[in-house]
């Protein structure tokens, strides 16, 4: 099943990005060029008020841009969000100035790292399922994203369609 599945998501990713791709060529020529590479969300407990969302930004400009928030209609508000160790403990915290996508660079949000979080979810994250997500950057406007939600289990697929995206 879980084998099955991530072939499924990676068909789904590899479907999705072209399309991503060029909308971002299409309208932003002269600005900035997102593209949203292995986009992800954790499968949350029925009671956890909470949820986290995992991708690769690239940004193809010449020029750098800046995520600077994000929507969804299955939470109440959309956060970024990083982790940190502050004396032995792990503490997140908002990055109230967005995160920066360095010109003809990328940044791959992850657990334990930088994340986008989901505050207040409507519902659980099922596996399985997927979360409309929107992130708006200040150059290149809105990205609006099909996050596929993935179980814990299966971060290790997930790390093997990384490497596969990216080459
Ligand atoms: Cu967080």
């Amino acid at each position: 099943m879980t084998r099955s599945f991530a072939l499924a998501a990676l068909l789904a990713l590899a479907s999705a990005t072209p399309a991503l791709a060029h909308a971002g060529h299409d309208h932003h020529k002269a600005t900035g060029q997102v593209m949203v590479m292995d986009a992800w969300a954790r499968e949350t407990a029925p009671a956890q008020a909470n949820g986290g969302a995992f991708m690769t930004i690239m940004n193809h400009a010449a020029a750098p841009d800046r995520l600077i928030s994000g929507g969804s209609p299955a939470a109440a508000k959309v956060e970024l969000h990083t982790m940190s160790m502050d004396g032995g403990v792990m503490r997140m915290r908002q990055l109230t100035d967005g995160i920066a996508i360095p010109a003809n660079g990328m940044v791959e949000l992850k657990p334990g790292a930088m994340h986008i979080m989901l505050i207040g979810l409507k519902g659980p994250l099922k596996k399985g399922e997927t979360v409309k997500l929107v992130l708006r950057f200040e150059k290149a406007g809105a990205v609006r994203l099909d996050v596929p939600v993935r179980g814990i289990g299966e971060m290790a697929a997930q790390k093997m369609d990384m490497n596969h995206g990216a080459h």
